[in-house]
């Protein structure tokens, strides 16, 4: 019998631009690499994608949750993944701000993926809508992959 287990890999990828007036502006263009694996029916939490920060007063914050839908009928769209959650655009005195301009959620679906099949992606865009730092902006690409798991965890 097939084990209701699959592996979520891929890459959260914030860029962004923390715009100045003096001095030039300051760009973040980082990829975060992670990779989980998902038991049917459990909500999870990917931490690894969760803050980046740059410019000295920049910020994104991610709530990045996960789940694994059982395998289901045959036939069915089983074990399709789905991964939801919120992403906060903050910019203030410093990256530690809790200045919050922006925030989106969103909600990807992540079929099972086979050799040669693309990545699912997507994109959050952020803004800073004050009149004062309206040209500071930030855009999550998200690019995902649901896999077979060849051996359980251990335990
Ligand atoms: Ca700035
Ligand atoms: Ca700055
Ligand atoms: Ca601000």
């Amino acid at each position: 019998m097939a084990l209701d287990i699959r592996e979520l890999t891929g890459i959260v990828r914030v860029d962004g631009k923390d715009a100045e007036v003096v001095t030039s502006d300051e760009f973040i263009h980082e990829p975060r690499p992670f990779s989980r694996v998902l038991l049917a029916d459990q909500d999870t939490l990917i931490p690894e994608v969760h803050r980046f920060t740059w410019g000295g007063e920049c910020r994104v914050e991610i709530d990045m949750h996960a789940k694994l839908h059982p395998k289901g009928a045959p036939g069915m769209d089983g074990n399709r993944i789905d991964v939801w959650g919120q992403a906060r655009f903050y910019e203030g005195e410093s990256e530690d701000t809790n200045e919050q301009e922006d925030a989106e959620d969103f909600f990807i679906t992540v079929p099972r993926s086979f050799a040669g099949s693309p990545d699912i992606v997507s994109a959050v865009d952020l803004f800073n809508h004050e009149t004062v730092g309206q040209d500071d902006w930030a855009r999550v690409n998200f690019s995902l992959r649901n896999r077979q798991v060849e051996e359980p965890p251990p335990g």
